[in-house]
């Protein structure tokens, strides 16, 4: 629900026209839960948090529940099923936060089939936020993880063939057919994209916020190249005071405006979900509007009243919002372009 005091704030800003229509739809929330996560993959991800959510249990296992499920599909954008590096080997980068504000995360990891679960060991158990690399792995198998066979899985094997045919590398959206490489991010005929990352951010029912995201990162990329998903401030950012967002996308861009804190920053200066994913995206696009039209971003986030929000470069990107048993549905991101 949109409190009053807060409605108030909204309108005295003009903006209360982009707060989603979905929000409005939503019932009255109380101090009820939610978790969002990016693109389709989100809704099965939600599932899996929401048991956790539902039962009372606290935002920070649902969103490692919850993320864990698209790292384990096979075939699928994330997790060591996923497109590999340009010299054909998958690696992995994950970050997560709870709602004290600690972090953890892991990037270029190899052979480790719940990144996610080996960032929260990071946080939970060393003095730490970040490992990487092969000190990243050492410490996952240290903790009981198994070092998983390096075999990329057949759509990863029959995409990364493609993609040595030209070897493009232009992180720029790739129309399909097009003759680039498949390159992410990859507009298909339908209008959506392909992507490589899920980032859930959730809210409990004792008013905790807490997130993640996972990644393979973008696919084909430099050997050693990191993006968003595992730094915090720019593919995650909670604080339980004000909100939580997340990032996917071209990282780099991602990166650059230190994007989910600037999109909580912007919560706690008064502005919806969606206001403050907007003025993220606007960030973008002013820095340098032509390499924006070629990109694409997309940012979600929920603030502490339970509100939700999303927005992107370009159209085709969707997240998905479960706030009920009866209410896990994929929204159409607002966009730039
Ligand atoms: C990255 N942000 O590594 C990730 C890629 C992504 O959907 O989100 N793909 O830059």
């Amino acid at each position: 629900m949109i409190k009053r005091r807060y409605f108030l704030q909204l309108s005295t800003l003009g903006i209360t026209g982009l707060v989603s229509p979905e929000f409005f739809r939503a019932p009255q929330r109380g101090n009820r839960p939610i978790v969002i996560s990016t693109w389709k993959e989100g809704i099965a991800a939600n599932n899996a948090a929401w048991q956790i959510l539902s039962k009372k249990g606290r935002a920070i296992d649902a969103v490692e529940a919850g993320v864990m499920v698209t790292e384990n599909a096979i075939n699928c954008c994330v997790g060591l099923g996923a497109n590999p590096d340009r010299d054909g080997i998958v690696t992995l980068d994950a970050s997560i936060m709870d709602e004290k504000g600690n972090a953890g995360c892991v990037a270029a990891l190899e052979r480790i089939k719940h990144p996610i679960t080996v960032a929260r060991r990071v946080m939970e158990k060393t003095p730490h936020v970040m490992l990487v690399g092969e000190g990243a792995q050492k410490f996952a198998v240290s903790e009981g993880f198994t070092l998983e066979e390096q075999k990329l899985s057949p759509a990863a094997d029959k995409q990364y063939k493609e993609w040595l045919k030209t070897s493009t590398y232009k992180p720029v959206i790739n129309i399909e057919n097009s003759g680039h490489g498949p390159f992410a991010p990859t507009r298909f005929k339908d209008g959506t994209f392909n992507h490589d990352t899920i980032g859930m951010v959730a809210l409990d029912a004792a008013g905790n916020l807490s997130g993640s995201c996972t990644t393979s990162g973008m696919g084909f990329k430099m050997r050693g190249r990191v993006g968003d998903s595992p730094i915090i401030g720019a593919g995650l950012f909670v604080d339980n005071e004000v909100g939580a967002a997340t990032a996917t996308g071209v990282g780099e861009e991602v990166i650059k405006i230190c994007g989910t804190h600037l999109v909580v920053e912007l919560m706690r200066q008064g502005l919806s979900p969606q206001a403050a994913c907007k003025k993220a995206v606007e960030r973008i696009v002013k820095k340098d509007p032509k390499k924006a039209k070629e990109n694409q971003v997309g940012f979600i986030a929920i603030n502490k009243a339970g509100q939700h929000g999303a927005f992107c470069l370009q159209k085709g990107f969707n997240y998905a919002v479960c706030y009920a048993n009866d209410h896990n549905v994929l929204i159409d991101s607002p966009s730039w372009y």
